[in-house]
C-alpha cells in the first residue's frame, strides 16, 4: 500500500488515450506533480508514457551547427553569443555552404537519425540567407529525412518561406519559466519567443519547444516553462529538455549541478501534462549516467540527440549510444 499522499488524480486526465490534452494547467497542480514521491512520479509518468507511445522505441534526432558563434543576443548559457566571445574563445564562422550540410545529413542518415536539427547562432535569419536555407531544408527532405530548423525568431515571410519549403519542426525554446528568463537572457523577452512560436503554428510547421534545466532556476521555474508549453494553444510536437551544459567561459558556467533526480522529474512531470508529444532527452547526456538515462525513458522521454557533437558541445559516441540502447533493448524508431 501507498502510505504517503495519495497519487495525482492521473486515471482522471488519462483513463485512455482518447482523453482531450489539457491547456489549463494550474500552477499548484504541476507543483504537485514535482512534489509526488519519485517512485509514484516515475511509475505514473510511465503509464501515461505507454497509453501515448510504444515504450520500447526512441527517436533519434541529429544536429548540426550551419552557422555558429558571434551571436548578438547575450543567453547566459550559450557559448556562441559575442558577448561572451573573449572567454570562451570560440570563432565565428559564416553560414556553412549548402552541399556541405547535405553531405552530413547523409552521414547522419546513414548513422541512423531520422531527424535532421538545423541550427544556426542568429538573432534571427537575414532575408539573404533564405534561398540558401530553403535549400537545406529542401535537401535534407529529398533524403527521405523530417527537417528541423532552429534559426531565432522569425518574420511572417520568414515563417512562410520555411513553411513552403516543407520544412517539418521549427525548433525555438522558451528555456525557462517567464519570471526567470530576464535572469538568463536581457536582448529579447518571452513574448517574442511566443510570438515567433505562434507565427510557426499560424504556418502549420510542428512546433519543437522545450527548455534547459539546471540553470540556477526554482522547481517553480521549471513548473512554469511546463505550464506555458502545455498552456500554448497545441502542445509543442517536439519538448526537448536540455540539462544545462555549464561551458567554461559563459556566465553560467560556476552554477551549482542539479540533481540528476530533478532532471527526471522534469521529464516526467512534461509526459504526463503533454501525453503526445515527443519528450527529448537533449543536451546534456554526455555528462549523464547510463542509469540517468535509463530513468529518463522510463519515465517518458521517447528522443535524443544523436551523434558526437551537439552544436559546440559533445554528446556520447555513437557507439556508447548504440551499446546504451541495445542494453535496454530500445529500438530506433
Ligand atoms: N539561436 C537560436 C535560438 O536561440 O533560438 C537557435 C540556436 S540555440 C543554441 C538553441 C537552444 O540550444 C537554446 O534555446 C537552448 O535551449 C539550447 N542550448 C544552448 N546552449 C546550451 C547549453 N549550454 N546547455 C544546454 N542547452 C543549451
Ligand atoms: C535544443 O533544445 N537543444 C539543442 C537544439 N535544441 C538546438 C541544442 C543544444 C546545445 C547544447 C550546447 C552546445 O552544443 O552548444
Ligand atoms: Fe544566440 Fe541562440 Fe546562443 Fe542565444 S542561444 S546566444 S540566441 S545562439
Amino acid at each position: 500500500m501507498n502510505n504517503h499522499a495519495p497519487l495525482f488524480p492521473i486515471s482522471a486526465i488519462t483513463a485512455s488515450s482518447n482523453a482531450p490534452l489539457r491547456h489549463d494547467w494550474q500552477a499548484n497542480e504541476i507543483i504537485a506533480l514535482f512534489d509526488m514521491p519519485f517512485m509514484d512520479l516515475v511509475y505514473s509518468a510511465a503509464q501515461v508514457h505507454r497509453l501515448y507511445h510504444d515504450p520500447n522505441k526512441v527517436q533519434l534526432s541529429q544536429l548540426i551547427s550551419i552557422k555558429t558563434g558571434g551571436c548578438a543576443e547575450d543567453c547566459g548559457y550559450c557559448s556562441q553569443s559575442a558577448k561572451h566571445q573573449k572567454t570562451t574563445g570560440l570563432s565565428p564562422t559564416k553560414l556553412m555552404e549548402v552541399a556541405r550540410v547535405i553531405d552530413s545529413a547523409r552521414k547522419a542518415k546513414a548513422g541512423g537519425a531520422t531527424r535532421y536539427c538545423m541550427g544556426a547562432a542568429w538573432t534571427s535569419p537575414k532575408d539573404r540567407d533564405m534561398d540558401a536555407i530553403v535549400a537545406m531544408v529542401e535537401g535534407v527532405k529529398a533524403l527521405g529525412m523530417e527537417s528541423c530548423m532552429t534559426l531565432g525568431m522569425l518574420d511572417d515571410h520568414q515563417t512562410e518561406r520555411l513553411a513552403d519549403a516543407g520544412l517539418d519542426y521549427y525548433n525555438h525554446n522558451i528555456d525557462t519559466s517567464e519570471e526567470f528568463y530576464g535572469e538568463i537572457i536581457s536582448t529579447r523577452s518571452y513574448q517574442d519567443r511566443l510570438d515567433t512560436l505562434a507565427r510557426v503554428r499560424a504556418k502549420g510547421m510542428n512546433v519543437c519547444s522545450g527548455g534547459i534545466v539546471g540553470m540556477g532556476e526554482k522547481r517553480s521555474d521549471r513548473a512554469g516553462m511546463l505550464k506555458t508549453l502545455a498552456n500554448l494553444p497545441e502542445h509543442p510536437q517536439s519538448v526537448p529538455i536540455n540539462m544545462l551544459v555549464a561551458v567554461p567561459g559563459t556566465p553560467l558556467e560556476h552554477v551549482a549541478k542539479l540533481e540528476s533526480f530533478e532532471f527526471i522529474r522534469t521529464i516526467a512531470v512534461a509526459r504526463i501534462m503533454m501525453p503526445r508529444s515527443e519528450v527529448r532527452l537533449s543536451a546534456g547526456r554526455g555528462e549523464m549516467s547510463e542509469e540517468t538515462q535509463a530513468l529518463c525513458f522510463l519515465a517518458g522521454a521517447s528522443s535524443i540527440f544523436y551523434g558526437e557533437q551537439l552544436l559546440t558541445t559533445p554528446n556520447p559516441k555513437n557507439n556508447k549510444d548504440i551499446a546504451l540502447l541495445n542494453k535496454l533493448g530500445l529500438i530506433p524508431a
